[in-house]
């Protein structure tokens, strides 16, 4: 019989990006099988997130990858060591800015943290786009007048 390792990790993955592919990817090589939890846009409130991208979209995303065997809603923190029973896990991975938070199901899954992608960030993102809002525009667009208006006079 032939023993199928699954890889179990969790995340949000709003705007998704490359250091989320990267992530996931990189947790698919450990194994045979990647299933991954994509947080609800109800958990997100409870880890105090607010995604800019609707959970329908973000899981639809996840399990659109070609590495991705099957993607779930993780609707609470409290829900993983039954899912590494339902998914038959032997591996649960997630970046390391959650290093060392996940040691206490070791006794259940070898618990493994991967370095995150550098450079790259929902958050930067997010402060990225926000810079092109219509608002800053105009504000943008005032401040080059005045500057025009001022070298009109200097000149
Ligand atoms: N990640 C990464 N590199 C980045 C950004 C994110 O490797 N530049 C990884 C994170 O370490 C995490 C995964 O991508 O393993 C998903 O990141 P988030 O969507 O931010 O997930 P998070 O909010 O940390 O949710 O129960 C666990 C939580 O649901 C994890």
């Amino acid at each position: 019989m032939v023993l199928v390792k699954t890889v179990i990790t969790y995340g949000t993955f709003d705007l998704f990006h490359i250091g989320h592919l990267n992530i996931l990817r990189r947790l698919r090589g450990l194994g045979d099988r990647l299933v991954v939890g994509v947080s609800t846009d109800e958990f997100n409130a409870v880890k105090g997130k607010r995604p800019v991208v609707p959970f329908n979209q973000r899981i639809d995303i996840v399990s659109s990858i070609k590495f991705v065997d099957e993607a779930f809603p993780e609707c609470t923190w409290e829900q993983k060591r039954a899912d590494f029973e339902r998914f038959g896990a032997s591996i649960f991975g997630m970046g390391d800015d959650w290093n060392g938070k996940f040691n206490h199901f070791s006794d259940k899954v070898e618990v493994v943290y991967l370095t995150r992608t550098d450079g790259i960030s929902t958050t930067e993102l997010k402060r990225v786009l926000s810079a092109f809002d219509e608002r800053h525009v105009d504000e943008l667009k005032r401040t080059l007048d005045s500057i025009g208006q001022i070298v009109k006079e200097l000149s």
